[in-house]
């Protein structure tokens, strides 16, 4: 198999920053390098992975390490640094602490891979991207968030379970703030072309919404320590992977907008064409007037988690 030349530094080798670097790795999309403040947690997962490289085939390197030297050259840089939330905690409740934490990486960031894209998973997702690109001083178009493929990816898991259609037949974004907030667009889901409002009672698609919006404290209150980090580190792959492979597909990513959808200087959940250069365009979808109001309510509260900073 042909090496790829790509390098992708994963800052946090926690739950979701290990199930990421395993994720690129095994699927040899890039050389792999796992940071982490606990030197030995990243150094000791990066020698698991690279015994199982062998088997699972890969001849790209990992490295485990707790030196910013070692980020050099990085083409993408994915934050996974911070605190998880335990049950009954809100998203917002890590702000304190990980905001220290985002200061922190995003200063070595600067300072050791000056030219890589930057995908930010730490929450609050919004605000902690808003500091990122603020501490990093890069383009907009090469900082933003994952949430919206990852509460996208959830919306569409459910509502194929209670049609009992493939999953692949739905289409949809989640808009606005990955936290309470979040407007999954109703009016562009659909279940092969049709609108799903006409295929389902709206007491069901309601209760489908809620469950969506819910499925991350449903997660952290099953798991008991910890949150979700399979489906997380299956979205930043996906958007790793339209940069790589300069796909441009659109997808929701969390944006810094400068007009579009009526909001400035703010990130926020929005359908976002991403390539080789990071956000090459950002998409405004002719929303309902439901729809427009909730994304409102959703930018005044990641307004709220910004001046918390
Ligand atoms: P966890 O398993 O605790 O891993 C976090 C890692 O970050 C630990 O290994 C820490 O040692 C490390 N760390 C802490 N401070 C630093 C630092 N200054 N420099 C380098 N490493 C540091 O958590 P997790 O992986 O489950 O979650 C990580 C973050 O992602 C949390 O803030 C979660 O809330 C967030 N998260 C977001 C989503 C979204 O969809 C946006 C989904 C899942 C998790």
């Amino acid at each position: 198999m042909k090496k790829s030349k790509f390098k992708v530094a994963v800052i946090g080798a926690g739950a979701v920053g290990a199930t990421l670097a395993q994720r690129i790795f095994e699927s040899a999309m890039a050389d792999v390098v796992l940071v982490d403040i606990v030197k030995n947690l990243a150094c000791g997962k990066a020698l698991d992975l690279l015994d199982a490289a062998p088997i699972t085939g890969t001849e790209q390197s990992i490295k485990g390490t707790g030196d910013y030297k070692d980020i050099e050259g990085s083409d993408i840089v994915v934050i996974t640094a911070g605190l998880p939330r335990k049950p009954g905690m809100t998203r917002e409740d890590l702000v304190a602490k990980n905001a220290a934490i985002i200061t922190d990486v995003s200063i070595h960031i600067k300072n050791h891979a000056p030219s890589a894209i930057v995908i930010v998973v730490t929450n609050p997702l919004d605000s902690m991207t808003y500091l990122a690109r603020t501490l990093t001083g890069f383009k907009p178009e090469k900082v933003f968030g994952m949430a919206g493929v990852l509460d996208g990816s959830r919306f569409i898991a459910l509502i194929a379970e209670q049609l009992k259609v493939p999953r692949a037949s739905v289409e949809t974004y989640v808009m606005g703030s990955h936290g309470d907030t979040m407007v999954p667009v109703i009016s562009k889901t659909l279940v092969s072309g049709t609108p799903v409002a006409g295929l389902m009672p709206k007491e069901t698609l309601e209760r489908i919404v809620k469950r969506t919006c819910d499925r991350g404290a449903e997660i952290v209150s099953l798991l008991g320590t910890g949150s979700a980090y399979y489906s997380p580190s299956a979205a930043v792959f996906k958007m790793i992977c339209a940069i790589i492979n300069d796909t441009k597909e659109v997808m929701t990513a969390s944006a810094y907008l400068r007009g579009e959808y009526g909001f400035k200087d703010i990130y926020i959940g929005v359908p976002c064409r991403i390539g080789a250069h990071g956000i090459e365009k950002i998409v405004e979808l002719d929303l309902s007037e439901e729809e427009r109001a909730a994304f409102r309510a959703s930018a005044q509260a990641i307004k709220s988690s910004i001046e918390l900073l």
